[in-house]
């Protein structure tokens, strides 16, 4: 395979550091930005903090109420509900900036892409290195946010560099220095190792990712199945030869409730599905948007996600048509439902803007 150069970009504690940036007051304090699950006080969890907060243990995902025992000789702790508008405009305001220095752009999530920069920076290390840089300083200029970069000849590797110096970095892994690079990490380094995976190497001893480069393939293949063995066996290598493919963010509107009591009732459960739909289509109005899909969300009470989606014949914008769908959705979903529902959620998809709106634009 020809060589690359392949940046990723994260932002760093990006919710929190969102509403750092909308008030910098808050930057010398702890901030928690939580998911207050709108049914007591404080029940819900915590969606990201930023690194002041982190250093007292918050972290992403644990109860707010933990947070909140961590966080107790902190009187200036601040815990913020989530804004998600504000994250998706910030997000879009700094993928826009990113974006045009790619030759190939794929978005991952909010705060995170990939760019292919091998012909803008003819192969050249050196010069991807100034790119980061260039790229890190424009973004803190035009959004106020620090972002994490790193640089490599795969996706792999530069997703992993990304993190290795967070926040505020720029790790650059040129050919000659994977090696070097990934034999110190750690082995949950790798994107996909969870504590499961972890916690089975540390049983037999292997901590490092130089470690785990004794096993050969068949070994990791019994050990986790095929497929995840041989991705183990290439990643602890440096092997990645998925292409950096153009993606940009696909927009959705969604909007989500907690229930007054968990359930799996279809009665109940649709008269709150009709009030979402209802708040969703007034999302999907005021964009002067149409869907071509619709779908329905559960989070069931021990926690876990569950959810159905339908696509459409065609595009519409129509009420009845969102209604009637969910519904529809609702009542598949809920066939063998074992656990009760604790959260509701609605969501459509596959947007494009209203025809007549389009068509008249156009004539400009
Ligand atoms: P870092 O480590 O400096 O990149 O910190 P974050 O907060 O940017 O972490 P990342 O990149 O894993 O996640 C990006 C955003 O996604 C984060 O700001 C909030 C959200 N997020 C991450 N983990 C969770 C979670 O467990 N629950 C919820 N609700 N949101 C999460
Ligand atoms: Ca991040
Ligand atoms: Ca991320």
């Amino acid at each position: 395979m020809e060589s690359r150069v392949v940046l990723h970009i994260d932002f760093d504690y990006f919710y929190a550091q969102c509403e750092e940036v909308r008030d910098p007051e808050l930057k010398v304090k702890p901030v928690c930005v939580c998911v207050f699950s709108d049914r007591g006080e404080d029940s819900g969890a915590i969606a990201t903090a930023n690194y002041t907060a982190r250093k007292f243990g918050v972290r992403s995902g644990i109860p707010i109420i933990f947070a909140k025992k961590r966080l107790r000789d902190r009187k200036d702790a601040v815990f913020l509900p989530v804004d998600f508008d504000y994250y998706g405009e910030m997000s879009e305001k700094a993928m826009n900036v990113i974006k045009k220095y790619a030759d190939v752009f794929e978005y991952v999530g909010k705060d995170e892409a990939y760019l292919d920069i091998t012909n803008r920076v003819e192969k050249n290390f050196e010069k991807a290195s100034h790119l980061g840089q260039q790229i890190k300083n424009l973004v803190r200029e035009k959004t106020k946010l620090s972002c994490s970069v790193g640089i490599s000849p795969n996706k792999l590797i530069s997703k992993i560099a990304s993190d290795f110096q967070k926040p505020d970095g720029l790790t650059v892994v040129s050919s000659d220095k994977i090696e070097e690079f990934l034999e110190q990490l750690q082995i949950r380094a790798i994107p996909g190792i969870g504590k499961k995976t972890e916690k089975i190497f540390s049983e037999l001893n292997l901590e490092t990712i130089k470690d785990v480069k004794n096993l050969d393939v068949f070994t990791l293949s019994k050990e986790f199945g095929r497929k995840s063995g041989t991705y183990i066996y290439n990643a602890v290598r440096g092997i990645d030869s998925e292409p950096v493919k153009e993606r940009e963010p696909s927009i959705q509107y969604s909007k989500i409730m907690t229930l007054k009591k968990d359930s799996k009732d279809y009665a109940f459960l649709s008269k709150s599905l009709e009030e979402l739909c209802n708040e969703v289509h007034k999302v999907v109005m005021r964009n002067n948007r149409m869907f071509k899909s619709v779908g329905v969300h559960f989070v069931q009470s021990d926690l876990s996600n569950k959810s159905k989606s339908k696509m459409l014949k065609s595009p519409t914008s129509s009420m009845e048509e969102l209604q009637k769908t969910a519904q529809q959705l609702l009542e598949e979903a809920l066939k063998n439902q074992t656990h009760t529902i604790r959260r509701l959620g609605v969501k459509v998809a596959e947007l494009s803007e209203i025809h007549g709106q389009r068509a008249i634009t156009s004539y400009f």
